[in-house]
């Protein structure tokens, strides 16, 4: 790259993030696909793990692998002590009151289930609604069917516009009586609106109808904190911040947890067992059945301990800077059609390409070492409203160069005159 394009990649960025020492923390950024520079941008999907994430993981292997909570020997006490810690580094990231708050799950996925199954079944009857958006990731609409075929609850959906934002007056509207539980996304995987949710819980609040956000795509992206948000609970997976997969936090405000029902049973959730009567640990342990993926959580820990260390407010600015340099390229192109296009986005451009597919889009980018994801994007409601199979998607992360946005943008011109041929 010239010395020139080097800087132009971080004309905007703030002075002390330098995107050229953070590439050297992630080892597999640099490698040629298909003999071209990998340019990783699906980031949506899940983020690449800096050197310090993969170095936690393997040392926890090498040096202190133990089952936690249980043994009296050296090398549990340490992996009880390392799993704790990430629990408190976790409790300081999103700046939760408590650290019981914090419970350890697989994901996204499994948290909002979570939620599902052990705070809303129980309190569900028949005619109650439960509020979600237009715009949510199926994670965050079929845990929510399913609680509903349960209970005979109905499912309410807050209708978006063309730019990909929510209707506020026709979401406050869907509030009535019968709204037992808002569950929203703080940032869509598939548009990169952002929704104004802290004005969302505050108006489901004076209902007093409680609030669980979808966090997957916000947390690495945005900065939580979920006492100045008030939201109920929060969910979000380890591996769209930076740390491994298979390990993700749901944050709940301890008076819920006290009162909910776990819905898994086994070891490590338990105060006492007979055959009579089996009374549960306190949370975040009656949530944590059987042995944790404690080398996840370690390795989560490390990742937030990276985040941290360049700063959420830095790697912000700087993915805005991308998202808004890709913006102005891609509206130049024709043939392009932006998918999501309200004002308030964070770091995640989709997009149609006149007559091509987007698995196509996908395929041929790969031949450039440009990688996006191409589908529906697990968010087939988008796709019906604007009328398209599928999306390609390009997803930024802290890495990422204004030089692989020039890349991204050749490999869509090369799309083009490989279809058109
Ligand atoms: N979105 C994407 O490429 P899990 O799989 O549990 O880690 O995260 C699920 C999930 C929930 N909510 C939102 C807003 C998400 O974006 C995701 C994961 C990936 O967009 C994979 S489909």
């Amino acid at each position: 790259m010239s010395s020139r394009a080097e800087s132009l990649s971080t004309t905007n960025a703030p002075l002390a993030f330098d995107v050229h020492r953070i590439r050297k923390d992630f080892p597999i950024l640099d490698q040629r696909i298909n003999g071209k520079p990998l340019s990783y941008l699906d980031n949506g999907a899940t983020t690449q793990k800096p050197r310090s994430v993969i170095d936690a993981v393997a040392d926890y292997y090498r040096h202190s692998n133990a089952n936690v909570q249980r043994g009296v020997h050296t090398l549990s006490e340490r992996a009880t002590q390392a799993y704790e810690g990430a629990r408190d580094k976790t409790k300081t990231f999103i700046n939760a009151a408590d650290k019981r708050e914090i419970i350890f799950l697989r994901g996204t996925t499994e948290a909002i289930n979570l939620v599902a199954q052990g705070f809303a079944r129980p309190r569900l009857k028949a005619g109650d609604e439960i509020i979600v958006t237009e715009m949510e990731h199926h994670s965050n609409i079929v845990p929510w069917q399913m609680v509903c075929q349960q209970t005979g609850a109905v499912l309410r959906v807050a209708p978006i516009n063309d730019a990909g934002e929510l209707k506020y007056e026709e979401f406050l509207n869907l509030f009535n009586p019968r709204t037992c539980l808002l569950a929203i996304t703080h940032l869509s995987n598939a548009l990169g609106t952002l929704i104004p949710v802290k004005e969302m819980i505050k108006a489901a609040h004076a209902q007093n109808v409680p609030v669980i956000v979808d966090g997957a795509q916000a947390v690495a992206r945005e900065g939580v904190d979920v006492r100045d948000l008030d939201c109920d609970f929060y969910a979000f997976s380890g591996h769209k911040v930076y740390g491994p997969t298979g390990i993700g936090v749901l944050y709940g405000k301890l008076a819920h947890l006290q009162e909910m029902e776990p819905y898994q049973g086994g070891g490590e959730m338990i105060r006492r067992v007979t055959f009579e009567q089996t009374l549960y640990a306190e949370p975040p342990y009656k949530f944590e059945a059987g042995t944790p993926n404690i080398a996840g959580a370690i390795g989560l820990g490390e990742a937030m301990d990276y985040v941290t260390g360049i700063g959420l407010d830095e790697i912000g600015a700087h993915e805005h800077d991308l998202l808004n340099y890709a913006t102005e390229r891609v509206v130049e192109l024709p043939g392009v059609r932006l998918i999501g296009t309200a004002r308030h986005k964070s770091g995640i451009l989709s997009f149609v390409m006149e007559g091509v597919h987007p698995h196509d889009i996908g395929t041929i980018m790969d031949h450039e070492g440009v990688a996006i994801r191409a589908g529906h994007l697990c968010a087939m409601p988008v796709m019906q409203y604007f009328g398209v199979p599928a999306l390609a998607r390009a997803s930024f992360g802290m890495y990422n160069t204004r030089r692989e946005v020039d890349a991204l943008i050749s490999a869509m011109q090369k799309v083009f005159e490989v279809m058109r041929r």
